[in-house]
């Protein structure tokens, strides 16, 4: 059997170049997001992947996703991190060994062979599969792909819905800002301010052999996140007591958005999907009545343990422009949002920065503080689109793709001069640029 290779498109020098990228980052059933920084799987980071490498190779696509779900707990979680056994410990922290997943997570189910975090990142991953699946429906049967997954996916929804509905609102918490996967915006500021950090001395970061300190949180970030981590660890990752819980907009949306295609996935597989339908848009009602800041023009996250909305603009609060049956008041009200001084898209920034352009904490620089992501730009354009603001979506995309490409398909960029921060050569910079692109 000769391995899948991906299909070029000579005459697009970017579309070339980006296939080249997804080429570096396989490590032959899966993706890593970027060779250096991040040599595992990541969960979210592999989603994304295979929404563009579904153009190239439906096969490759399909396998990422089945390798991520085969690492699924008993209890239905997805791991933020599926460790590749092939790398040395000291390449990535927190490692396998801090973890222990196999022991510490025994009781919620991990796999007695891979290892993997106990954290979950944003559930994309039923999107992902229902796009994947649409690039070509026939591998996808004659595979089995969806009856597959479907279990597992809907395993996952039930996880998030069930054990991480910590506020009782029927919205999903997240336990850690590693979660969200926007690690240190500054809406995690004040929940973490009650975190006690780990002792700087007792852990290395791995993390500073790769980016420069000045583009990454800070050591006293690191501390509260070691802390936070250790303690859901300790507490053999059970839901419930955390200090560290709040529900987050873009979190929220992602798992709206997935709801929708589970519910397409399972019509494709004979059902009527009409519950799941219905259950998406229950979950919308609770995203607006619960997290809707009409005051802000946009969805703020929600605290948990101190009962309040935090106010702070991030990126996350707009991301749910992505779901079409948003009350279009409130559509309207992000699309202004976006365009306005806070994020300044279509004038000030070429993409749509992480935070706040005008927020205190607000840096260009520092990785979720104020860089423009290339993930959540692909949310936010397609967000435009399903409301139907296709001129504003045209000029995201076009922007989009000049920045991967002169950026080097950058982890991260300056919003106002596209300038390249962190890891170059990203996977789902690559694999976002060939979904735009097709
Ligand atoms: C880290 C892999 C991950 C992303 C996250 C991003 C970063 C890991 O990298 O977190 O070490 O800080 O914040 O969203 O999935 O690309």
């Amino acid at each position: 059997r000769t391995a899948p290779t991906l299909a070029h498109e000579a005459y697009d020098p970017l579309h070339a170049r980006a296939v080249r990228v997804l080429e570096e980052n396989w490590t032959g059933a899966s993706s890593v997001p970027s060779r250096g920084l991040y040599p595992h799987q990541w969960s979210w980071d592999s989603a994304f992947i295979a929404i563009g490498l579904r153009h190239v190779s439906p096969l490759r696509a399909q396998t990422e996703l089945e390798t991520l779900l085969a690492a699924q707990w008993a209890d239905g979680r997805i791991p933020h991190i599926v460790f590749s056994p092939s790398v040395p410990l000291d390449a990535y922290f927190p490692s396998p060994d801090f973890w222990r997943s196999a022991t510490a997570g025994r009781a919620a189910g991990a796999p007695r062979t891979a290892q993997t975090s106990g954290i979950v990142q944003p559930p994309v991953h039923a999107l992902a599969a229902w796009l994947v699946h649409r690039a070509d429906p026939e591998l996808s049967r004659a595979r089995g792909f969806l009856s597959r997954l479907y279990p597992r996916l809907a395993a996952w929804h039930r996880y998030l819905l069930h054990r991480r509905d910590l506020g009782g609102g029927g919205l999903a918490s997240v336990v850690h800002p590693w979660e969200q996967g926007m690690d240190n915006s500054p809406c995690w500021d004040a929940p973490l301010s009650r975190v006690r950090p780990a002792p700087a001395r007792s852990f290395r970061r791995a993390d500073l052999d790769h980016g420069a300190p000045e583009d990454r949180p800070t050591d006293l970030d690191y501390g509260r996140y070691v802390r936070l981590a250790a303690g859901y660890r300790d507490r053999g990752y059970a839901d419930g007591e955390g200090e560290f819980a709040v529900e987050d907009p873009a979190f929220n949306a992602l798992l709206i958005a997935s709801e929708h295609a589970l519910a397409r996935i399972a019509r494709e597989l004979g059902a009527t999907g009409t519950a799941r339908h219905a259950r998406a848009g229950r979950l919308t009602a609770s995203l607006v009545e619960r997290l809707w800041d009409p005051a802000a023009g946009a969805f703020l996250c929600r605290d948990v343990r101190a009962g309040e909305l935090i106010p702070e603009l991030g990126v996350s609060g707009l991301v749910p422009l992505l779901l079409p049956e948003l009350p279009r008041e409130v559509a309207a009200a992000l699309v202004r949002t976006l365009g306005g001084p806070h994020f300044g898209l279509g004038g000030t920034t070429l993409l749509v920065p992480s935070y706040d352009l005008l927020g205190e904490s607000f840096d260009p620089h520092r990785y979720w503080r104020g860089p423009a992501w290339f993930n959540t730009a692909w949310l936010v354009e397609r967000g435009l689109r399903a409301h139907g603001e296709l001129e504003r979506a045209d000029a995201l995309r076009e922007s989009f793709l000049g920045v991967a490409g002169s950026s080097g398909f950058a982890e991260y960029v300056d919003p106002y001069t596209g300038e390249a921060c962190g890891a170059l050569g990203f996977g789902w910079t690559a694999a976002l640029t060939l979904d735009l692109l097709h």
